[in-house]
C-alpha cells in the first residue's frame, strides 16, 4: 500500500466515480423469474442466472452491494477515497424485460427511489436517469422526469432485445436528451442471441470480452448513421476505456472512409466530421475496469485529457488498489484533476 484513501480532496483533487451501479430487489427478482421460466435469452442465463443463483462470494457481495444505497455504500466509499458516486441501475436495467408495461412501471419506481436515495446524501450521490427504450416516446419523457428531479445524464445499457438506438424509433431519446443538455452514458450488457453464440461457448461473453465488443459496436452504429451531426451537441459516454475504440480508431476511421468512398454499404454515408472528431468532441470515455496506465495514456493521446473520466465500477470492481493506480499515475496534475473531478464535474453539470 502506497497511501491511505481518504476523501475530501487531500491529493488537490476530488474522487468522482462515474459508471457505479446499484439494483432494486423486485429488478433482481425479474431476472430470476425470467432465467426460471424460460423466457431469458442466453446471455440473461448465463449474466444473471450466475449473479442470482450463485452461492460464490463474488456473486454474493456484489448482490449485497447492488442492492445498498446507504450506510453501507457510504463507507465502502469512505474507504476507497470515493468522493462522489454517480449512480445507475445495473445492467441490463428493465431493457430485457418483455412486458413494456412491467418494465415501464419498474423502472419508474427504480428512478423514485435513487432520486429520495440521492435527495438524502445529496453531497455524495447523484442519479442517472434509467429507461425503458421498449417504449421511447415514454422513456423521452421519463428523461424530463428525470431531470426534474435532479439528475444528471441518462443511461442505456446498450441494445434492448437486439435492438440499437441508432434505429429511427429511439429519435425521442436522442431529442430529450437535448432538449435537457443531458449526457447519454452507454454501458455493456450480455449479448443479444445474434452475437453470443461463439463468445458464450468459450466463456468471454461478459466482462471479460464480450461486452466491450458490442457496446463498441454500439457507439459505431451511432457514430457511423450520423447521430452526432444531427445532434451536434450530444455527448455520449462509454466505459472501460471507451471499449477499445480509441486502441481501434486510426483503422476504424481509415476503414470507415474507404467504405464511404467506395460505397459499400447503404448505411455509411459521408459524415461532417471524421472518427477522431466524434471522439474527440462528442465521446468521453471512463476507466471503469481499465485501472492501467497504458490504457489511460492512449486514451488521453487520442482523445485528450478533457475526455477521460474516472470510474470504479462499484460494486464489481471494487479494489482500492486500483483507485491508488489512478492517484499514481504518471501525467500532470493538472491532467489528473481532469481525469478525477473537473470532467465529470463539466460533463454532468455538477
Ligand atoms: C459485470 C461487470 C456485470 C460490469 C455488470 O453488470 C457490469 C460482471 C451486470 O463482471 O459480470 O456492469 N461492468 O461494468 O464491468
Ligand atoms: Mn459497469
Amino acid at each position: 500500500m502506497t497511501h491511505e484513501l481518504k476523501t475530501g480532496g487531500d491529493r488537490g483533487y476530488k474522487r468522482i466515480a462515474t459508471e457505479e451501479a446499484f439494483a432494486t430487489r423486485e429488478q433482481i427478482d425479474a431476472y430470476l423469474r425470467m432465467v426460471k421460466d424460460g423466457t431469458a435469452d442466453k446471455g440473461m442465463v448465463s449474466l444473471w442466472g450466475f449473479y442470482a443463483t450463485s452461492p460464490s462470494e463474488r456473486a454474493t457481495l456484489i448482490i449485497d452491494r447492488l442492492l445498498d444505497l446507504g450506510e453501507r455504500r457510504l463507507a465502502d466509499m469512505d474507504a476507497t477515497g470515493i468522493d462522489v458516486a454517480i449512480l445507475s441501475l445495473t445492467s441490463p436495467g428493465v431493457q430485457p424485460l418483455l412486458d413494456t408495461e412491467e418494465a415501464k412501471a419498474m423502472v419508474q419506481r427504480a428512478n423514485d427511489y435513487l432520486a429520495e436515495r440521492c435527495q438524502a446524501h445529496p453531497t455524495r450521490f447523484v442519479g442517472m436517469t434509467s429507461i425503458a427504450p421498449q417504449d421511447p416516446e415514454w422513456s423521452a419523457a421519463e428523461i424530463r422526469r428525470g431531470a426534474e428531479m435532479g439528475f444528471r445524464g441518462v443511461m442505456v445499457n446498450s441494445h434492448t432485445q437486439g435492438h440499437y438506438l441508432d434505429e429511427p424509433q429511439f429519435d425521442p431519446i436522442f431529442r430529450a436528451l437535448a432538449d435537457t443538455g443531458q449526457l447519454l452514458y452507454i454501458h455493456p450488457q450480455t449479448l443479444p442471441d445474434s452475437m453470443i453464440g461463439g463468445m458464450v461457448e468459450a466463456g468471454l461473453d461478459g466482462a471479460i470480452f464480450g461486452f466491450g465488443v458490442e457496446t463498441g459496436m454500439h457507439l459505431l452504429r451511432l457514430i457511423t448513421t450520423g447521430i452526432f451531426d444531427r445532434y451536434p451537441d450530444l455527448q455520449i459516454a462509454v466505459g472501460h476505456g471507451g471499449e477499445a475504440i480509441p486502441y481501434w480508431l486510426y483503422r476504424i476511421n481509415y476503414m470507415h472512409q474507404a467504405g464511404v468512398r467506395s460505397q459499400r454499404y447503404e448505411r455509411l454515408k459521408p459524415l461532417k466530421k471524421d472518427m477522431f472528431g466524434y471522439m474527440r468532441e462528442n465521446v468521453l470515455a471512463t476507466t471503469s475496469g481499465l485501472p492501467f496506465p497504458p490504457a489511460i495514456k492512449l486514451m488521453h493521446e487520442v482523445m485528450g485529457e478533457d475526455r477521460v473520466m474516472y470510474a470504479m465500477d462499484y460494486p464489481y470492481e471494487y479494489v482500492a488498489d486500483e483507485v491508488r493506480a489512478h492517484d499514481l499515475l504518471d501525467i500532470s496534475d493538472a491532467a489528473k484533476k481532469k481525469l478525477m473531478q473537473t470532467n465529470a464535474e463539466r460533463v454532468f453539470k455538477l
